[in-house]
């Protein structure tokens, strides 16, 4: 197995981000990729299996029995790309689809190394699959395999898991049209994209009985205990899910629980909070399944089929790059 990774930066990138979020006035807000340390990885697979969080099981269960109807109609031969991999579970399915009919690239690109790690470990062993670990953000990632790939090989690029949620909907769209220029004419993108449903599923999916979630959110927290000797106190902070409903969007919120000061010596500040106050870690955006068409119009692409979960609104949505 081989993996192209870019090891120091993270850290530091992570400090320095830390200090302009957290110093300045107005609302703090942490992108949410932060979540994602060993510990951020393992609990959001935790939430996977939560019966709460019905996401993951719509977006494996439409993977799993669409498969064979969307490698048909991709364009051969074709290598797959997958942003943010996650584990990799559900790309499993796709990947035994394609290896059915032709040896198969595989790249997950990933920025937590835990992640990518099992990713290889799960997907290491599938016949006529080859797996190279892309250790970087994605668009660089995705620059990157797009770039090795002789002139006759097509590209099908992965983006499951409503990870196009944590973008607004303009960044969202703009995403898009980044991958499309990335991308040859007659590429594919298959995006999965959770939907609008209603609100009291969606705020139990984000604030499950048990408290994952809330392990999820607060280990933010923690790992700039960690990495950056904060002095954060968990107990002075609850974890909060809000539905936005003119943005058609969850947001998961740190609260502060009363005023305090917390030093964050690698960041180099120590910011105040005052109760209630809170720092913002994500939000996930929910789609109408036309609304997803439009957006991907806009972007560059030829919608070529979408299904539709019946459990959980979910859309998995294949794109032609035009
Ligand atoms: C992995 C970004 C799709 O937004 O639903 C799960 C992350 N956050 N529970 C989502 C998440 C809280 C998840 N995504």
């Amino acid at each position: 197995m081989l993996t192209h990774s870019l090891p120091t930066r993270h850290v530091s990138e992570f400090a320095q981000c830390v200090r302009e979020c957290l110093t300045k006035a107005g609302q703090r807000e942490l992108p949410s990729k932060y979540l994602y340390d060993e510990v951020g990885s393992a609990l959001f697979e935790a939430i996977c299996v939560l019966p709460e969080y019905g996401l993951t099981r719509a977006d494996a269960r439409l993977l799993e029995k669409h498969a064979g109807e969307i490698v048909a109609r991709l364009p051969f031969p074709i290598e797959v790309a997958e942003l943010g991999s996650g584990s990799g579970k559900k790309t499993r399915w796709i990947l035994e689809a394609l290896s059915q009919r032709q040896r198969t690239y595989y790249y997950p690109i990933e920025i937590s190394p835990s992640a990518l790690a099992a990713c290889e470990k799960e997907l290491g062993q599938i016949d006529l699959v080859s797996i190279v670990g892309y250790e970087q953000p994605y668009l660089e990632g995705l620059r990157a395999v797009a770039k090795r790939r002789d002139d006759r090989e097509h590209l099908l690029v992965l983006f499951l898991g409503s990870t196009i949620g944590n973008f607004d909907r303009a960044a969202g769209e703009g995403f898009l049209r980044e991958v499309c220029t990335i991308l040859r004419t007659g590429d594919a993108l298959l995006l999965g994209a959770d939907l609008v449903k209603p609100i009291a599923l969606l705020l139990a999916a984000y604030d499950d009985a048990v408290g994952v979630t809330s392990a999820f959110n607060l280990n933010l927290l923690a790992r700039m205990n960690r990495e950056l000797g904060a002095g954060f106190d968990l107990a002075a902070f609850r974890h909060a899910a809000r539905y936005d409903v003119y943005e058609r969007r969850i947001e998961m919120h740190l609260v502060s629980l009363r005023e305090q000061t917390v030093a964050i010596p690698g960041a180099g500040c120590r910011p105040q909070f005052a109760e209630g106050e809170t720092i913002w870690t994500e939000s996930s955006y929910k789609y109408q399944p036309e609304e997803l068409l439009e957006m991907a119009v806009r972007g560059g692409f030829r919608p070529e089929a979408q299904w539709v979960d019946e459990q959980w609104p979910f859309a998995e949505t294949l794109l032609v790059a035009e």
